[in-house]
């Protein structure tokens, strides 16, 4: 059994310009790398992302979790066999000893955890989807054309309008759609706005001055149409409301307005009536279980609730949302728990409690293309990375791409189940 012979920490950045951790690790001559991915509009109850806050970077420096991995986890795992993530990921988790991981810090971890499972698969030669499962689907995509809330810098309080090419028989033609859609996108907010309101936000989706939510899903409707394709049948939308960032002192303040729960349950009601709405990503604050469960009370049977903040891929809280019946969707974030082996945790506990599964980027994303291979891994209905544009989200698709070819005819498109 082949031994992790070395593991090496640097500081490297992010698509935002942000440090982040970046592992480096060697067996019998293999060397692989692990970039860790980092939020903004963070869950309140994510495992802790550690920063140096000193005068390197504004403070966001992240030495001291560079530091944990070359001296403390790194003398620790060198010289382990490679046998198996989840015993690897333990002794991580054990070194650490908090459920926050607040001592080496999650992005520490991380990075090791995500780097271990691409040695396993280079010294096999194998690819990384194939060691961390044993059955294959690819996702359909959630391309993020509009970007608003903490990603842009407009008055959509929404954070991501998104595009859902899934009425095709292959990845490759959706994502083709959604290329097409997103260009002609851009045409038509380039002629209604001006040149500026191309601009695009942290995800790669333009950030256009439209001011109301049913205003931006038009645009959509109208993009897909202009693209030549039928919304609905081939190309549904969703959202991404990251409400928490737009909920203070006890009113949603979206589109213009002070909302209550009521209002916000009516206007989601709305939307999904007025457009091929599929799915609708935190539509309230991260501790409101109860106000999911309103909403699911009334669209869980028709479209997709996805908690992200709400459950933060822990699966302590995944479990209190289908306890309350929140959600029916979740959202995984590797770096929400810090390790490969808690988020693999996270998706079985999905699929024991008839949950759907979005793996997920960060809005501040690298080369790294690890969630292409986790998502078609663990057969993930769907996968969010972002705009068919700017390479830190088309590294994701561009992977699910190679991994259809190189599948197949074995190769089973989620759109067509759907
Ligand atoms: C989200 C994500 C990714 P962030 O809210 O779902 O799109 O954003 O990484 O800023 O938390
Ligand atoms: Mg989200």
């Amino acid at each position: 059994m082949p031994t992790i012979d070395r593991i090496h920490a640097r500081e490297v950045l992010d698509s935002r310009g942000n440090p982040t951790v970046e592992v480096e690790a060697e067996s019998m001559g293999r060397i692989v790398y692990a970039i860790v991915p980092s939020g903004a509009s963070t869950g309140e109850h994510e495992a802790l992302e550690l920063r140096d806050r000193d005068n390197r970077f504004h403070g966001k420096g992240v030495l001291k979790a560079v530091r944990n991995v070359n001296e403390v986890i790194a003398p620790k795992l060198v010289g382990e066999e490679l046998d198996s993530q989840e015993r690897l990921d333990k002794i991580m988790l054990e070194l650490d000893g908090t459920e926050l991981k607040t001592n080496l810090g999650a992005n520490a971890i991380l990075g090791v955890s995500l780097v271990i499972a691409k040695l396993r698969a280079g010294v096999q030669g194998k690819w990384i989807y194939e060691v961390i499962g044993n059955d294959y689907t690819i996702p359909v995509p959630l391309l993020n054309v509009i970007n608003g809330g903490k990603h842009a810098g407009g008055k959509l309080a929404i954070q991501e309008f998104m595009i859902v090419p899934h009425g095709f028989d292959t990845f490759r033609e959706s994502l083709r759609a959604g290329s097409e859609i997103y260009h002609s996108l851009k045409s038509l907010l380039k002629k209604k706005y001006g040149v500026s309101a191309v601009n695009v936000g942290d995800e790669g989706g333009f950030a256009p001055p439209i001011d109301r939510s049913a205003d931006a899903l038009q645009m959509l409707v109208s993009a897909i149409e202009d693209a030549g394709y039928s919304p609905k049948e081939q190309v549904s939308l969703a959202i991404d409301a990251a409400a928490s960032e737009f909920f203070h002192d006890a009113y949603y303040h979206v589109d213009d307005q002070k909302m209550t729960i009521e209002d916000m349950v009516d206007l989601y009601s709305q939307l999904t009536e007025e457009f091929p709405l599929i799915s609708i990503e935190d539509p309230f604050d991260e501790n409101d279980f109860e106000a999911f469960a309103k909403l699911m009370r009334l669209l869980g049977n028709k479209i997709a609730i996805v908690a992200d903040d709400l459950t933060v891929t822990n699966v302590n809280r995944i479990k209190q949302a289908m306890d309350t019946n929140a959600a029916n969707y979740l959202l995984l974030k590797v770096n929400q728990i810090g390790s490969l082996t808690e988020a693999l945790n996270a998706s079985d506990l999905c699929r024991q409690g008839k949950w759907g599964v979005v793996v997920s980027h960060r809005s501040g994303e690298t080369e790294d293309p690890f969630i292409a291979d986790l998502a078609v891994a663990i057969k993930a209905e769907r996968i969010k990375t972002g705009a068919p544009a700017r390479s830190e989200r088309t590294a994701k698709y561009n992977q699910l791409l190679r991994i259809e070819e190189k599948l197949g005819d074995k190769a089973i498109y989620q759109g067509t189940l759907m």
